[in-house]
């Protein structure tokens, strides 16, 4: 054992049971005892500086893999690259982005409020906003077509406001953002996988009453749960299933048939005592086919503009399906040989494996949901998330236990048919407390076992002191046959929730944007109106009673305005074009004092609207450093004082 493990695992035993672990306990902490037996002995392999450099691209080495990740409560999109794990790129999306302008620009304006409910509108207005530039963005999906990812979009959720995004591959920029009705929390978000993404599935985790208007309030017995099944292409809802118990995390399968969604307060409790009194939960099982049947056949209610089937339990429709799980299960995973489904138990020490191919059985045939369980082996203790080498293999996060479990299907299936096999092949520590995982395209057929990242809830101890916000901590660890080598600790703000790992040959952005993108036909068309040509340099101020609209383009090192005139409590919109047609330049424009700034890369049109409401003079300038003489590229505007 190297010095550095020593070190590691001291540690390990000197912090002893986590803050972390004792928050989850709580009023289960028995139940969790009793169940929780003594974890394995860990068999940890620590790369050495020499075997790691070997495995991680140096300075100017370009990586083999994107990393797409969701930043939690920060509300981005992050992309990192695999396996040197250097941050690349954020992609603001429910937030407010000072460097971009997202939040703040027109285009981003209508992106991100378009999509909102009659409530939202209201709320928005109540609170003098023009946008919620908040979010909790958990889980970040690629779409696929048959299985595979297709490089075309990445879906995401946000828990905090009930929307789901979109983010287009060709830009790396968010173009749709959908509030979903009638639910509430949208926290588990999956595309479909086969024949191809026609839908996002999204998980409401709240339940609420079905008409949330007041009427009812302190009565949980009437409150329900919302599956949302979004159209992806243009990213409208195509139906919900009203459930019973909450939703967790969702998957689907590789044959398009089915839907899974976890479920981790089947009592409809509202305090964590309630929500974990029952023995077993349940993973719901949504049956696409006879979901489109009934919609068709008209067997639904119409609930703020969306078709609601009703699936909750006792229904005796072929909508849904309950498997009854051990206390509280998180994850939901579909492993890459189409057939196993893996239930995450989170309060159990186990993962509930399920036959995909029995369900037909459980469906059709009155089958007892339990007989889909093929597995269930006692891997650790808190189970949260599992991925897949796409060899038989699966790694589960140990959320109490600071460990991966990288352990085989099959024989934890032959396990459970009584023969004496032990399923478990490793496992590994990390640092500290990991919630999801991810592996090298591992949610895909093309799962081809390479990289494992570990995304962790707590740093500790891991990296010099900040202060008492601590960074989370992510860990790439190279898969080597049956063994972990942890070759990199990053550390990341708040917070390395998901990830996904996607070979660089599916991702193929442009380097500069087509002008005839949609991103800005408002603009566009506006512009025609004025007729101003914004393909061409354009330097034109447009009066439209007390509202103004500046044109002006920009070619490093300059803004084609070098001055423009308006009055005091005029509503400037101020429309830059980007003439730059090279790689790497981007301008940007800032008006001082005013709180304004945005982002134009090249060949892209943005536009951003202020009022000047008090006389003088104001300097704008570009923020973006684009050539030698960035600190040149400025102007001024000129604010008349009212007459
Ligand atoms: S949930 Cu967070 S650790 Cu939101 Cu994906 Cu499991
Ligand atoms: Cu243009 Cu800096």
């Amino acid at each position: 054992m190297t010095e550095e493990s020593k070190k590691g695992i001291s540690r390990r035993g000197l912090l002893g049971a986590t803050a972390g672990g004792a928050a989850l306990i709580g009023a289960g902490g028995s139940r969790l005892a009793l169940m929780g037996g003594v974890a394995a002995t860990a068999a940890v392999a620590t790369a050495t500086a020499a075997h790691a450099s070997d495995l991680i691209p140096g300075p100017g080495e370009l990586d083999e893999y994107y990393g797409f990740w969701s930043s939690g409560q920060s509300g981005e999109m992050r992309i990192l690259g695999v396996p040197s794990m250097r941050e690349l790129m954020r992609v603001p999306v429910f937030n407010r982005c000072s460097a971009t302008g997202w939040g703040q620009t027109n285009e981003s304006l209508k992106i991100m409020t378009e999509g909102n409910t009659e409530k939202t509108r209201k709320q928005l207005a109540a609170d003098g906003k023009k946008v919620h530039d908040q979010g909790d963005l958990h889980h970040v999906h690629m779409s696929f077509t048959e299985g595979k990812y297709d490089g075309r979009f990445l879906f995401m959720n946000d828990k905090a406001n009930t929307r789901v995004a979109r983010v287009r591959c060709d830009v790396m920029k968010c173009d749709k953002i959908l509030e979903i009705p009638n639910a509430k929390a949208i926290h588990g978000l999956r595309p479909q996988k086969w024949p191809r993404t026609n839908y996002v599935f999204a998980n409401g985790e709240d339940e609420a009453p079905m008409v949330n208007d007041g009427k009812i309030l302190d009565d949980p017995s009437q409150y329900v749960n919302f599956y949302s099944a979004i159209n992806a292409d243009d990213m409208t809802m195509a139906w919900q299933v009203m459930v019973s118990g909450n939703l967790d995390n969702t998957d689907a399968d590789y044959d398009g048939k089915y839907a899974f969604s976890t479920s981790y307060n089947s009592e409809m409790g509202i305090n964590a005592a309630e929500m974990m009194a029952a023995e077993m939960d349940h993973v719901v099982v949504f049956n696409i086919a006879e979901i489109e049947k009934g919609i068709a056949a008209g067997d639904f209610i119409e609930l703020n503009g969306v078709k609601v089937i009703d699936g909750r339990k006792g229904q005796n429709k072929d909508y849904t399906r309950y498997i009854p799980i051990p206390n509280s299960p998180h994850g939901c995973n579909m492993a890459p040989d189409k057939i196993h489904l893996c239930i995450n138990g989170k309060l159990s020490p186990t993962v509930s494996v399920i036959d995909v191919r029995k369900l037909d059985d459980v469906f059709y045939k009155g089958a007892d949901p339990r007989s889909a369980v093929v597995a269930e082996p006692e891997l650790g203790l808190g189970p949260l998330h599992t991925a897949f080498d796409g060899k038989g293999n699966a790694f589960t996060t140990l959320f109490l236990d600071s460990q991966v479990v990288m352990w085989n299907i099959e024989k934890a299936v032959r396990a459970y048919a009584g023969e004496a096999v032990d399923p478990i092949i490793t496992k590994a520590d990390v640092h500290y407390q990991p919630g999801h995982n991810s592996t090298s395209m591992g949610e895909t057929l093309e799962a081809d076992g390479k990289w494992y990242v570990s995304m962790n809830k707590f740093s500790k101890d891991r990296f010099i002191n900040v202060g008492p916000l601590k960074p989370e901590n992510e860990q790439l660890f190279a898969i080597e046959g049956d063994k972990l080598t942890l070759v990199h600790d990053s550390p990341t703000f708040a917070e390395p929730h998901d990830s996904i790992i996607v070979h660089r040959s599916v991702v193929n952005p442009l380097s500069v944007w087509d002008r005839n993108d949609p991103m800005w036909a408002d603009t566009r068309a506006q512009a025609e109106k004025d007729g101003v040509d914004i393909d061409n340099w354009a330097e034109e101020v447009i009066r439209d009673g007390n509202k103004v609209r500046v044109y002006m383009s920009s070619i490093a090192p300059t803004f084609s305005l070098e001055s423009f005139t308006v009055k005091e409590g005029d509503e400037v919109t101020v429309i830059v074009t980007n003439l730059d047609d090279i790689d790497d330049l981007t301008h940007g424009f800032t008006m001082g004092n005013h709180g304004v700034a945005m982002e134009v890369a090249p060949q892209a049109t943005a536009s951003v609207t202020f009022t000047a409401a008090n006389a003088g003079v104001y300097w704008y300038y570009c923020q973006w450093f684009c050539h030698a003489l960035h600190m040149e590229m400025r102007g001024r505007m000129f604010v008349e004082p009212k007459a």
